[in-house]
């Protein structure tokens, strides 16, 4: 039997049967005594991994206590890798930064259990969730905060679906900047009309880890030197592995410090919803690129075609990774003279910049030059034809034909067929007989 990812939800949504299942699957425990049985194998395999796939993250198991869905979460430091070589003490939730997502259907009477094991007091709030005030999680204002050692719980009735965060309101400037939030998925109870094949989420944020320190400094509102999908930067950030045709959601949240606008290419997506749920569909926009606002989610959806399609922000110091921002600029001058003194001063030194900082790149990679301790090259990433010239905030979608539904590992890069892939034709910089502009007279404006 296939199982649709709407069927999934149906099942989950309108049935007690469908989320008892979930949780028990989730957690592991045994099978045998449950009417899970009943379900085939293929549902309860996504159903144990949570049916949003939380780049380079996961969902939180939780429990079914008397008809409540019970999580718990523990807001404690957790040792994280940004990408393979540079990795910092951060805080986050259950062992992760971002902390793990919570998944829950739209009518379920939820329960989250907070255990602060944090040196300072902290709390949680549901960031776009409907719920009474006093579960709001606002420290001083809707409740004592959640002391060292201390466990609250919160407990409301879930009353819309979409995308949405969570993340603490008490001393928020600290414990943001070193990784504490997370995602809150809610499905719609039922089956959505344009059903999703495959659905990912991610969280945008930005660190200040400079390079030989191993803890991301809160104080900074600027320059943050890491930008990443859910804590990692690229290359270490998952592609978006999906069948060609299928259609898919991708849901993102920002809690850094800037705006992103978050660009896919080879598609035109829909905007389909946010924290206000999925949109009616009258309000879906065609775009290639969208705005993430600081404290906004968006979903986008779209149909798969097949390729590697880089989908990235386009900030372009996003996708960047440890970098100076305050240097000189030498591109277009001569520094050879500079760089013999410099040398002999510093033996190793190199400068780069004056034709570009994509040497740069490859003499990292060519040459293994060591930077300081606990940082990334700047543009770390390689693809299938030479060094990408990104890191930070980009990752590839990776849509294939022919993959199994519930497929999700690399297939690798994408051969694109003969006759639809860009080719050298001339080595010769006066090759041809291109139309340009005179740069002796721009005011006459003819060539
Ligand atoms: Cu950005």
């Amino acid at each position: 039997m296939t199982v649709s990812r709407r069927s999934l939800l149906r099942a989950a949504g309108t049935a007690a049967l469908g989320t008892a299942a979930l949780g028990v699957a989730a957690e592991g425990a045994t099978a045998a005594a449950t009417p899970e049985t009943a379900l085939s194998p293929p549902l309860r395999r996504r159903a144990a991994a949570g049916s949003v796939r939380t780049l380079n993250g996961w969902s939180l198991p939780f429990r079914m206590d008397g008809g409540v869905k019970e999580f718990h979460l523990v807001a404690e430091e957790v040792e994280h890798e940004f990408a393979p070589g540079c990795r910092a003490k951060c805080w986050g939730y259950n062992g992760s930064t971002p902390g793990p997502t919570l998944e829950a259907v739209e009518g379920d009477r939820v329960r989250v259990l907070v255990t602060n094991r944090l040196p300072e007091p902290t709390s949680i709030h549901w960031h776009g969730v409907l719920l009474p005030s006093g579960m709001d999680g606002v420290s001083g204002l809707s409740q004592p905060a959640i002391g060292p050692g201390e466990t609250f719980a919160y407990e409301f009735t879930l009353r819309q679906h979409g995308t949405h965060m969570y993340h603490p309101h008490a001393d928020e400037m600290t414990q943001m900047a070193v990784g504490m939030m997370g995602m809150f998925i809610i499905h719609p109870a039922g089956h959505e009309h344009e059903p999703i094949d495959r659905e990912f989420a991610f969280l945008l944020h930005n660190w200040a880890l400079r390079p030989g320190t191993f803890r991301p400094d809160p104080s900074i509102m600027l320059e943050f030197d890491l930008w990443t999908f859910n804590g990692k930067v690229f290359p270490a950030i998952e592609p978006l592995v999906v069948r060609a045709g299928e259609r898919v959601r991708v849901r993102i949240g920002n809690l850094s410090m800037w705006n992103h606008p978050v660009h896919l290419h080879g598609h035109q997506f829909e905007v389909t919803g946010s924290d206000g749920g999925r949109w009616p569909k009258e309000r879906w926009r065609r775009e290639v690129t969208e705005i993430v606002g600081v404290g906004q989610t968006r979903d986008i959806e779209f149909v798969a075609a097949p390729g590697d399609w880089a989908l990235h922000c386009h900030m372009s110091h996003h996708t960047m990774n440890a970098m100076g921002h305050g240097i000189p600029n030498v591109l277009g001058a001569n520094i050879a003279a500079a760089d013999q003194d410099l040398a002999a001063l510093l033996p190793g030194m190199m400068n780069m910049g004056a034709d570009g900082m994509y040497k740069h790149e490859q003499h990292v990679e060519m040459m293994g030059l060591q930077g300081p301790a606990n940082t990334l090259p700047m543009m770390g990433g390689r693809g299938p034809y030479g060094p990408l010239g990104m890191g930070g905030m980009f990752t590839v979608v990776k849509a294939r034909a022919g993959l199994a539904a519930d497929d999700y590992r690399d297939p690798g890069w994408y051969a694109a067929p003969a006759q639809t892939m860009a080719k050298r034709v001339s080595e010769d910089p006066d090759f041809g007989t291109p139309v340009r502009r005179s740069p002796a007279s721009p005011a006459t404006g003819s060539s």
